[in-house]
C-alpha cells in the first residue's frame, strides 16, 4: 500500500494516539476543498475527507468554508499561510508539506485558528527521529536497542515488514506534528543492517514510500566500515580515492532508488563502532568523505558527537567523560562540509534525567549542529514510569549562552524514537506525550511545554473531565522522577546494562567513566578548573564561573560539578544529605498521588488505556520505593547522618 492512510482507516487494534476522530471536531463540520495534486495533497485530502465524514461536513469542489491550496513551488515548502476573506472562507496555502502542517495546525488550534491570518514556519529544516531498530534481533540488545515498546515497528522476521499499514499510521502521526526526517536503523550498525545500504536497499525503498506522503525523508545509519564490509575493499580510510569512489557509487545508487533520500547518520569511533581514527584521520575527514558523496543529491551527513573513552580506568581521575565531545570536536569547528550536521547529545554525558547543557553547542559557531534528545526513556523510567520530558527539552532549548538561547545556535533537533509494535505505540500510553512534545518543540522550540502537554491531552482524551487531572498527574512527573533517582545531577546510579532501577555503586568501578565518588565525607564529581577535571572551563562566561563555584552552581547540578561534604548547605537551605532524604521521600509521595489521580480517571479514559497505565503505575511505585530506600540507606550508611525528621531509613 502507499502511505496515505487517512483518519477513516484507523486501525482497529491500534490506539489512535493524538488523532482520534474527536480531535478533528473543529474542522469536520465545514465544507472543505483541497486544491492540488501529488502525495502531500492526497494525504491532506484523505484527512479532510475522513474528518468531514465523521463530523457532518463535506469535501467540496466549490464554495468551501476551508480552502486548502497547494501552490506552485517556492523557497519554503514547509511554511504555510492562513488568510480569511470577507465571506468568511479560511484559506491555507503552502507549496509542499506546509499544507499538511497547516491542516493540522487548524485541527489542533480549533475554532480560533480559523479567524487568524498569518504565516507559519518551522524553526529548523531538521526535525528528525532516529530509530535504534535492528532488522535482526540482537542477542543482547533485542530488536530495538533501548526500546520499551515491544518489537520493531519497521522490521520483523529479518526484513522490513510485509504489511506496512502500521508504519503508515506512524508516519501520519509524525507528519501531523511536523517531524520531517526519520533514520530507519540503529546507530550501532550490525551486519545485516549494514546491508540496508546495498543489497537490502529495495526494502528501504518500501519504507521511504510510506513516509513520503507525510513529508518525511528516510535516512540510514551506516557503518564507517561499509567500504570493507560491503564493498570488499581493504580499507575504509576516508582519504583513500577508492574508498571515496565507493561511497560515491553506492550513494548514487541509493538516490537512483530513493530520489528524496535524506542522508546518513554515523556513530563513528564511539563505543566500539569503526571510524576514521583507525586510519589516523579525524572526524572531519570522516564526515566530509561521506558528505562529498551525498552533496550532488542534496543529502546530509548526521555525524554524532557522542565520542568518549569507553575503556576508562576508574582509578584514573584525570580522564573525564563529560569533557570528551568538546575535546574531540571543537578543534574541528569550521572544517566540516556544509552538508554535515554534527549531532550533539543535549548533555555532556548521556541522556541522564539531569545534566547541564552540552558546552559543545556554544563552542562551534561555524558548524551546523543538531541537538539530540532521547525520547525513548532509557534513563527516565523506560516507559514503565510516567515521565513527561517536555520541560527538560524546553530547558535545554531555552538555555542562554550569552544572549543566544540554545535553539538559535542549533540547525535542528533530533531524537531517539520511543515507538515499537506495541498497540499503544509507546508501551506506556502516556509516553505518547513525549513523542508529541518532541515534534512540537522541534517546530517551535519556544513553545511552552506545559501548554503542549495540555494540547496533547485535549487531542488524545475525548472526555474533558479527564483533562485537568491528567495534566496534574503528568506535568511534574519529570521532577518526581529526578527526586526519587540519582540526586543533584550526579547521575548514573542505575543498574548496569539495562539501566533500569537503582544500583548506587553499579557503575562506580567500571570502565564507562560514570562515577559519583561517594565516601564517608561527601559525594559528587569535581569538574572545576581549580581542583578537578577542568570541565567547567569548556563553558563560556558566565557559566564557567557560575559552575566553578559551589556557591553559585545551581543546586540541581551541584554534584555534577562538585564533590562536597554531606553537610554542605544548598541554596534551598538544606544540607546535601537532608536534601537526598527529603527528595526521595517526596518523589515516592508524588508517585502515590499519581496512583490516586489515575484511579479517579476510571471511566473517563478508555478501559484499555486505564488498565495499561494502572499496571505501569504499580511498577513505577514499586520501583520508586526501591530507589528511595536504596539511595537513602546508602547515604545514611556512608554519612552516618540521621534524617532530621526521623523517618524510616533502612
Ligand atoms: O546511552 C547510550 C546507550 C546505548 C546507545 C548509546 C548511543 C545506541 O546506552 O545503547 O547506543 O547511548 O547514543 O550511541
Amino acid at each position: 500500500m502507499n502511505g496515505s492512510l487517512g483518519a477513516a482507516e484507523l486501525l482497529p487494534d491500534v490506539h489512535p494516539a493524538w488523532l482520534p476522530p474527536t480531535a478533528f471536531r473543529a474542522l469536520g463540520a465545514r465544507r472543505v476543498r483541497v486544491v492540488g495534486d501529488g502525495p502531500i495533497a492526497d494525504t491532506v485530502r484523505a484527512e479532510a475527507l475522513a474528518a468531514t465524514t465523521a463530523h457532518g461536513g463535506a469535501l467540496v469542489t466549490e464554495d468551501p468554508e476551508l480552502d486548502l491550496v497547494l501552490t506552485g513551488p517556492d523557497d519554503d515548502p514547509e511554511a504555510f499561510a492562513i488568510t480569511r476573506d470577507a465571506a468568511g472562507t479560511t484559506t491555507v496555502t503552502a507549496s509542499g508539506p506546509g499544507l499538511l502542517y497547516g491542516f493540522h495546525h487548524l485541527v489542533r488550534a480549533g475554532e480560533s485558528a480559523f479567524q487568524e491570518t498569518g504565516e507559519h514556519h518551522p524553526a529548523y529544516p531538521v526535525r528528525m527521529l532516529d530509530h535504534w531498530d535492528n532488522v535482526d534481533v540482537h542477542p543482547v540488545m533485542g530488536q530495538v536497542e533501548r526500546g520499551y515498546s515491544g518489537g520493531s515497528l519497521l522490521y520483523a522476521d529479518g526484513a522490513v515488514r510485509p504489511d506496512l499499514t502500521r508504519v503508515a499510521a506512524y508516519a501520519r502521526l509524525l507528519g501531523s506534528i511536523g517531524v520531517n526526517r526519520v533514520a530507519l536503523n540503529n546507530v550501532n550498525v550490525h551486519r545485516t543492517e549494514a546491508r540496508l545500504l546495498t543489497d537490502l536497499l529495495p526494502e528501504v525503498v518500501r519504507l521511504a514510500e510510506v513516509f513520503r506522503p507525510h513529508g518525511i525523508r528516510a535516512h540510514l545509519s551506516v557503518t564507517f566500515a561499509s567500504p570493507i564490509l560491503l564493498g570488499g575493499l581493504t580499507t575504509a580510510d576516508p582519504l583513500d580515492p577508492e574508498v571515496r569512489s565507493w561511497w560515491a557509487r553506492t550513494t548514487a545508487a541509493v538516490y537512483a532508488a530513493i530520489p528524496d533520500f535524506g542522508g546518513y547518520v554515523v556513530k563513528a569511533d564511539s563505543e566500539g563502532q569503526p571510524g576514521p581514527f583507525s586510519y589516523g584521520r579525524d572526524h572531519a575527514d570522516g564526515a566530509n568523505a561521506l558528505a562529498e558523496a551525498l552533496e550532488p543529491f542534496g543529502g546530509t551527513v548526521f555525524w554524532r558527537a557522542f565520542v568518549y573513552d569507553h575503556h576508562q580506568d576508574w582509578r584514573d581521575r584525570t580522564t573525564d567523560r563529560a569533557r570528551a565531545a568538546h575535546d574531540h570536536f571543537t578543534p574541528l569547528d569550521g572544517e566540516f562540509a556544509d552538508n554535515v550536521v554534527l549531532q550533539v547529545k543535549n548533555g555532556p554525558i548521556d541522556f541522564q534525567p539531569r545534566e547541564p547543557v552540552s558546552p559543545v553547542i556554544a563552542a562551534m559557531p561555524t558548524t551546523r549542529l543538531a541537538v539530540e534528545f532521547q525520547v525513548t526513556q532509557e534513563y527516565t523510567g523506560q516507559q514503565r514510569h510516567v515521565c513527561y520530558l517536555g520541560p527538560q527539552w524546553s530547558e535545554v532549548l531555552r538555555f542562554p549562552f550569552g544572549d543566544r538561547e540554545v535553539h538559535t545556535l542549533a540547525a535542528g533537533v533530533t531524537a531517539v524514537s520511543n515507538v515499537g509494535d506495541d498497540p499503544f505505540w509507546t508501551g506506556h500510553p502516556l509516553a505518547q506525550a513525549n513523542l508529541y512534545a518532541f515534534g512540537r518543540l522541534a517546530w517551535d522550540p519556544t513553545a511552552d511545554p506545559d501548554e503542549l502537554l495540555r494540547e496533547w491531552i485535549a487531542l488524545t482524551f475525548p472526555d474533558p473531565a479527564a483533562h485537568a487531572p491528567l495534566h496534574e498527574l503528568m506535568s511534574g512527573s519529570w521532577r518526581a522522577y529526578e527526586d526519587y533517582t540519582a540526586p543533584l545531577g550526579v547521575g548514573f546510579m542505575v543498574r548496569p546494562g539495562d539501566h533500569y532501577g537503582p544500583d548506587v555503586d553499579g557503575y562506580e568501578y567500571t570502565r564507562w567513566g560514570t562515577y559519583h565518588f561517594a565516601d564517608r565525607d561527601g559525594v559528587g564529581v569535581d569538574r572545576t578548573r581549580a581542583t578537578g577535571t577542568g570541565f567547567t572551563g569548556q563553558y563560556p562566561q558566565p557559566w564557567r564561573e557560575v559552575y566553578e563555584d559551589p556557591g553559585t552552581c545551581p543546586d540541581e547540578l551541584l554534584l555534577f560539578f562538585h564533590h562536597v561534604p554531606y553537610g554542605h548547605v544548598l541554596h534551598s537551605g538544606k544540607t546535601v544529605v537532608q536534601h537526598v532524604y527529603d527528595t526521595h521521600f517526596a518523589g515516592v509521595e508524588a508517585v502515590e498521588r499519581m496512583v490516586t489521580t489515575w484511579e479517579s480517571l476510571r471511566g473517563k479514559v478508555s478501559d484499555d488505556v486505564h488498565e495499561r497505565v494502572t499496571e505501569r503505575l504499580v511498577e513505577q511505585l514499586r520501583c520508586a520505593v526501591e530507589w528511595r530506600d536504596q539511595v537513602n540507606t546508602y547515604f545514611l550508611r556512608k554519612s552516618g547522618v540521621p534524617d532530621a525528621h526521623g523517618r524510616t531509613i533502612h
